[in-house]
């Protein structure tokens, strides 16, 4: 199975003003297309992981063979994480959750105010490249992690429910050193219905 680059369903310069169409354009058809590339790569030959979903690859990295573990996480790690990124924002977006997820955050941080602000604060102070990401535990709790690289909550089994690429190609061409100016203006893109689809289904396969 050869991984492939995901078509967005809005165009480059459909997230403007928040995210510029550069941007967007150099990040999903450039940096994705080269952590699919390098993951490809990674996995030729490999017959006994290469039908695996990059999902399934990332929850159980002690099972992919040692000398690749560290491209796949990488590599398999930014593939995942794009694909994910691309659908959590939306042209339409921004404003609250609603219904489950809504309550569901009132109940683990107070209110969406509080939960905009620590998951801002592990995004701002994420050391270098990274992401915050908003997770489903097995614990059926929401958990909010900041973590490096390419990494992801499927490492310790969490589900990502909303994850914010704060690596320096992400946003530099227009916000330059600017991240918290970035983090901002990306609550006016966030696509809350495709996060509360995220919500259902982690709950559902946390059921299983
Ligand atoms: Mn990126």
């Amino acid at each position: 199975m050869k991984h492939e680059l995901p078509t967005l369903s809005y165009e480059h310069d459909a997230l403007e003003p928040y995210i510029d169409g550069q941007t967007m354009e150099i990040h999903h058809t450039k940096h994705h297309q080269a952590y699919i590339d390098k993951l490809n790569k990674a996995l030729e030959g490999r017959d006994e992981i290469a039908e695996k979903s990059v999902e399934e690859l990332l929850s159980d990295l002690e099972n992919v063979p040692a000398d690749i573990r560290e491209t796949v996480r990488n590599n398999g790690g930014g593939h995942y994480n794009h694909s994910h990124f691309w659908r959590v924002m939306s042209p339409n977006g921004g404003g609250e959750p609603e219904g489950e997820l809504k309550d569901a955050i009132d109940k683990e941080f107070g209110s969406f105010k509080d939960f905009q602000e620590k998951f801002s604060e592990a995004a701002k102070s994420q050391f270098g490249s990274g992401w915050a990401w908003l997770a489903l535990g097995e614990d059926e709790k929401l958990h909010i992690h900041g973590m490096p690289n390419q990494d992801n909550p499927l490492h310790h089994g969490h589900k990502p429910l909303l994850g914010l690429d704060v690596w320096e190609h992400a946003y530099y061409l227009k916000y330059q050193n600017m991240r918290p100016s970035y983090i901002e203006a990306w609550w006016n893109i966030v696509n809350w219905p495709a996060v509360a689809r995220n919500f259902e289904e982690a709950l559902e396969e946390n059921g299983k």
